[in-house]
């Protein structure tokens, strides 16, 4: 027994004690990350690496050790326009139609004018993110390349981990007396995939590595690197988008060989793989660029290089920290299935298990994209597959937006600008759109885009036709200048701004009804209704999201011009417009808010998108303090949808919660959001969760409500929409103990540590590269006070 833990029984700390003998013997559990005592049994338990643009997810399979390799520019597909230009021939006759109230005829006329043309999402040339293959490195360890099965009951001590505060992750297990270990990572510094296989006895390792694709891969040799390459669909000629991956071996010790298919090692005391890898998305001379990484990245000792990539990495990472309850209560000892497990039973005792998810978050946004490349998509960089789910696309209607919501409070802002990038290449695509359906002057994306840039419609009225799309993503736009104040990026992304709001201010029409300026035909995201004549619609007029985003980004552009001070025609035009759409919101006679402009019932009561709420987060329309009445609204509005639903669901209606000030509620989202499955079948309804390696299940996999999880936690400590700073607006009781919080951002460029006991915060600073006045509530209280000068606290760009 050891001293002073007589008599302790728990159940819990047997198993930390135990795995803390028998699995981490050689290898440390990291304090903030993941680890399991069990090779992958599904991808979905596999470690995420990740430098912005390549990405592995290695199993740590004992016999082989498959990792998945990824690009976030892979995507099959190409440009295409497939907007309809005769579809504006049709608004009169669809806008007749809907003030009349025959919305199903409407709808019908929309699936048959005023989709995309050709095959929309359900195929090229749309495309769609894809893996970029499978490297394999099959061991033999004395009785030649044996099958999983036989040694995998002889192995010993297994662990692998993940440590996010190095972005490294490694394997070690004993097999036939010998240690072996692992370690991986996608370098910050060099660009390129790094693997190390080590062992304790000298000439132990022996394998060949594979790389290989299960479609359009050609896999050669050139000086003993293994070359896979191909070209994905275009949708027209075949001839899309070009990749490249370059695998080669160092061995220290032993033999190296290699045929057209496999490096082989043998007897070696150890090896580094590197792969290097790109696409011609990345430029034309990517083979070049991919040659010299690799050249570059096998001349750089071991060690140096893992410290560079370390070193890059925490640059971003280290900004921002949290702890909740007591550190020596953390339980990162537990393999992470048991942590999950324990946290479900009973959440009050792995208060930390939250910090975790938090930083799990900001982990995935610096792995996941990079300034200068694209946003994160549905997956993030992760896909396992040719056909990724919802073609890993970007979906407008809540999925992208949310993949960015953290970023800013959580001190990572300039992530933001791979997407402002995006978006400001889709200005052109869209106003082409906006032309050929309304015959609106601005630019228009509606659901779904790629980095084909795609505005159209999708190709079904019932989803299609959201048109909240380009003013959603205005939002993020917006976000980065909140955070920031950055006056340079606002001019930048100021015509981004305006061309939205135009194009929404030349299709308003007005509805006879009620006088009030509205969108049609158009749609509250994915939901349905019935009409007073039993049958249902999706496309109506004047959703409340519209009206909503409308409000919303005419007020940004307005003040966008007044800080720029330009377009002063422009400014009182959209002012006025603004005294003729619908009111923020309308409530129900039932206490809800009103989804669509008609007080329809929704076909289903429980429906996953709750797009009415958008003014209460991410926008600042509806706020406890503002319009309580919208708020007390809002609360019930959730009540009747209730809490369950795909992940990305859950996440948003935990930021809701925690906007309305409802931790406790918050914090029961976020329990439901961690219940751990390894169900990877398409979900639209309840059943949102977390896989092993806490990527988010809808299911299947898609990272938004990592983001969305992320974003609640951080809402419930901070906020800042509202004109003042707010510490700890939702803390939940189970978080009330103690926590502390260092290097979160507030809007208008604000850095915050702060620490709470007993639910009342104890001593916080803020502080901004200039002292300032800020308004903060402090225990209830607002107070004015200034910021302290420090220099750092500016976002640095990459
Ligand atoms: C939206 C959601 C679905 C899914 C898809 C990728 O359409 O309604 O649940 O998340 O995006």
């Amino acid at each position: 027994m050891i001293k002073g833990l007589k008599g302790i029984r728990k159940a819990g700390l047997t198993v930390v004690l135990w795995h803390l003998a028998c699995s981490f013997a050689g290898a440390q559990a990291p304090k903030l990350g993941i680890w399991f005592d069990q090779p992958a049994g599904q991808w979905e338990q596999t470690l995420p690496l990740g430098n912005g643009r390549l990405g592995m997810t290695p199993d740590g399979g004992v016999d082989t050790e498959h990792i998945v390799l990824n690009d976030i520019t892979l995507w099959s597909g190409a440009e295409q326009d497939a907007n309809n230009y005769n579809a504006y021939t049709y608004l009169p006759k669809i806008r007749k139609l809907l003030f009349a109230g025959k919305n199903v005829e409407a709808q019908a006329l929309v699936d048959q004018h005023f989709i995309c043309t050709g095959k929309g999402s359900a195929s090229v040339p749309f495309g769609c993110y894809q893996v970029l293959g499978d490297l394999k490195i099959i061991f033999d360890y004395g009785g030649g390349y044996r099958r999983p099965v036989e040694t995998s009951t002889q192995y010993k001590h297994y662990s692998r981990s993940l440590d996010l505060q190095k972005a490294v992750a490694d394997c070690s297990f004993e097999l036939n007396g010998v240690h072996y270990r692992r370690e991986y990572f996608c370098s910050f510094a060099d660009d390129v995939n790094v693997i190390r296989l080590t062992a304790d006895r000298k000439g132990k390792i022996s394998c060949k590595v594979t790389v290989s694709r299960q479609e359009k891969g050609i896999v050669s040799n050139d000086n003993g690197v293994l070359q896979m390459q191909g070209r994905l669909d275009n949708g027209t000629d075949g001839r899309g988008m070009r990749y490249l991956a370059s695998v080669k071996a160092i061995p220290d010790g032993g033999e190296i060989t290699a045929s057209a298919k496999a490096i082989e090692v043998k007897g070696a005391n150890s090896v580094l793989i590197f792969v290097s890898a790109g696409t011609d998305y990345e430029g034309a001379a990517f083979k070049h660029v991919i040659d010299s990484l690799l050249n570059h990245a096998a001349k750089v000792p071991y060690a140096t290089q893992k410290q560079a990539h370390m070193d890059a990495f925490r640059k971003l990472f280290d900004r921002a920290t949290l702890q909740i309850g007591d550190s020596a209560s953390d339980k990162y000892l537990l393999p992470i299935g048991e942590r999950l497990a324990a946290f479900q039973k009973d959440p009050d005792a792995d208060k930390n298990m939250a910090a975790l998810f938090f930083q799990f978050g900001r982990y995935l946004s610096i792995s996941s994209t990079r300034v200068g490349l694209l946003p994160p998509n549905l997956q993030g960089l992760w896909a396992n597959q040719i056909q990724t789910p919802w073609n890993g696309d970007y979906h407008l209607d809540v999925n992208v937006e949310m993949n960015h919501w953290p970023l800013d409070v959580a001190n990572l802002s300039e992530l933001e600008l791979p997407l402002a990038d995006l978006v400001e290449r889709m200005v052109s695509h869209g106003e082409k759109t906006a032309k050929a359906y309304y015959n609106a002057r601005g630019w228009v994306a509606h659901v779904i885009t790629n980095p084909w840039l795609f505005t159209e419609p999708g190709e079904s009225a019932s989803w299609g036709v959201t048109k909240s799309g380009s003013g959603w993503l205005c939002n993020n736009l917006w976000q980065y200048y909140a955070f920031t104040t950055d006056r340079a990026y606002l001019k930048k992304i100021y015509p981004v701004l305006k061309g939205s709001a135009i194009f929404y201010n030349d299709m308003l029409v007005k509805d006879p009804a009620t006088g009030w300026l509205v969108t049609s035909p158009s749609s509250s995201p994915e939901n349905s209704f019935y009409l007073p004549n039993g049958k249902t619609a999706s496309i109506c007029m004047g959703p409340t999201i519209d009206n909503q985003i409308i409000r919303e980004l005419f007020g940004h552009v307005i003040t966008a011009a007044k800080i720029l001070d330009v377009d002063q025609a422009l400014r009182d035009s959209l002012a006025a417009r603004l005294k003729e759409v619908p009111p923020v919101a309308r409530i129900a006679p039932d206490g809800r808010i009103m989804e669509w402009l008609k007080d329809y019932k929704e076909t289903d009561p429980h429906h996953r998108h709750v797009s009415h709420l958008y003014g209460l987060y991410p926008a600042d329309l509806i706020t406890p303090e503002k319009t309580p009445e919208l708020a007390t609204a809002a609360a019930k509005t959730l009540e009747a949808r209730g809490d369950d639903g795909p992940g990305w669901s859950i996440a948003y209606k935990m930021l809701w919660w925690a906007r309305l000030y409802k931790g406790n509620h918050a914090f029961k989202l976020l329990k439901d959001l961690l219940r751990p499955t390894l169900d990877t079948h398409m979900n639209y309804g309840a059943g949102g969760g977390v896989y092993p390696n806490l990527f988010s299940a809808g299911p299947p996999f898609q990272i938004d409500a990592n983001f969305g999880g992320e974003a609640g936690i951080a809402e419930m400590l901070l906020q800042s929409h509202d004109g003042f700073i707010n510490l700890l607006p939702a803390l939940p009781d189970s978080w009330a103990v103690s926590g502390k919080v260092t290097g979160f951002k507030a809007r208008s460029n604000f850095t915050v540590d702060f620490e709470w006991k007993k639910g009342k915060v104890i001593n916080y600073n803020v502080y901004s590269p200039k002292s300032r006045p800020v308004r903060i509530k402090v225990n209830g209280r607002i107070k004015n006070i200034w910021s302290e000068q420090r220099s750092g606290s500016v976002v640095t760009k990459l």
